[in-house]
């Protein structure tokens, strides 16, 4: 039932020199032999993006551009990037409020996701959501949710309305690692094996909720692991390998896709920074603060690139820059944006009227 997948870091030795060319060849090759050096450069920049864009969120953050709660991607990227590469445009992706860089790896405009962030009107949920509130019908994100726990029934609905329809999309449902104590997720995985509904769900690993260790809070550490309870498939990937990511999540989709039934997936990465942007983590040992720094996916994949001739200094220096300024460019447009009108927030509560819908502001009386 559980297995785990791993790659080899690619060896120092004899780097493929191919910055051009259909695929990285050979031994030198290492790990990215076969792989296009095109493709590996573009999640390498994708990352980069992700990186780029969360620093110019905390400053916003620091700036009071940006209110309510706001956690970042940092640590993450190589998962959201390999994960968002397995998914089909079409395909449904529900996560938790950590979602900034999925909402662009899914394929969000990322001046769109900053506005959110800022609360503008040309925000991904016109400016009233914010961070952890991000949907877009049109990319297939269906949120976005800041209680912990509560995409994983509505994934799993979503997942039924697929397979009642006859569609052959694939819901991915994200959820981090404390969430697999909450009841909802039990419930719904042992929903979604009994009906063989085709969603993915993905624990992502950080192995940390808030300030508490996976191990101080679940019985059963390796969490992929919790899937033999519903006879489901469940695997661990290295979360901080993008290439591992993309083919442990391309593989368990195409298997719901095509009637396979449900899978868990657990990616293991760390998280390079506090909960939220306001948490300076002073609960971390320095250890564990530098055991997360040595597994940055983003200077790691950087450094690894260049070992094997994928790419050179000036050609990585040059993806940073354009990601620098793309980062630079999403807070302008959302700098510039205009801010809601406050009569026009509970326009989008409801997708339909509903009888008691009430439209009373803070301030205004109760009677
Ligand atoms: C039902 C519920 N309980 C508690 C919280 C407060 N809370 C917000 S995030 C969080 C930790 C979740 O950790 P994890 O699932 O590992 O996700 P991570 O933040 O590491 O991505 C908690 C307890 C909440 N938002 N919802
Ligand atoms: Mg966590």
């Amino acid at each position: 039932m559980a297995q785990t997948a791993t790659r080899s870091k690619p060896s120092t030795r004899g780097a493929a020199k191919s910055r051009r060319g259909s695929a990285v060849r050979g031994s030198g090759g290492g790990a990215f032999a076969g792989e296009s050096p095109e493709l590996l450069r573009d999640y390498f920049h994708e990352m980069t993006l992700i990186r780029r864009f969360e620093e110019r969120a905390a400053q916003g953050y620091t700036q009071a551009k940006i209110g309510g709660y706001c956690h970042l991607n940092l640590g993450e990227e190589a998962t959201v990037v390999g994960l968002m590469r397995a998914l089909r445009k079409t395909d449904l992706l529900f996560t938790n409020y950590r979602e900034h860089g999925y909402a662009i790896a899914k394929g969000i405009e990322p001046g769109r996701v900053m506005a959110e962030l800022y609360g503008r009107t040309t925000g991904t949920s016109k400016g009233w959501g914010g961070s952890m509130h991000m949907f877009d019908v049109e990319a297939g994100l269906l949120g976005g949710y800041g209680i912990v726990g509560g995409q994983i029934p509505l994934a799993t609905g979503a997942a039924l309305a697929i397979d009642y329809r006859g569609g052959d999309q694939v819901v991915m449902c994200q959820m981090g690692d404390g969430t697999t104590n909450i009841g909802a997720f039990h419930e719904a995985l042992n929903i979604a094996a009994l009906w063989k509904l085709p969603v993915v769900f993905v624990v992502i690993n950080n192995q940390l909720g808030m300030g508490t260790t996976v191990e101080r809070s679940s019985a059963e550490s390796e969490l992929y692991k919790r899937a033999a309870a519903y006879r489901m498939h469940g695997e661990r990937v290295d979360g901080t390998d993008v290439l591992a990511v993309r083919d442990a999540a391309t593989r368990l989709v195409e298997r719901a896709r095509s009637g396979g039934g449900p899978a868990l997936l657990e990616a293991v990465s760390e998280r390079l920074k506090g909960h939220s942007v306001v948490d300076p983590a002073k609960y971390r040992s320095e250890e564990a603060v530098e055991k997360a720094r040595q597994a940055d996916p983003v200077a790691n994949f950087r450094a690894q690139l260049i070992e094997a001739g994928v790419l050179d200094e000036d050609g990585a220096a040059e993806i940073e820059r354009k990601a620098q300024a793309e980062a630079d460019a999403a807070v302008a447009f959302a700098d510039d944006s205009p801010h809601p009108d406050p009569s026009t927030l509970f326009d989008y509560t409801y997708a339909t009227p509903v009888a008691n819908d009430s439209r009373r502001l803070p301030a205004d009386p109760v009677f």
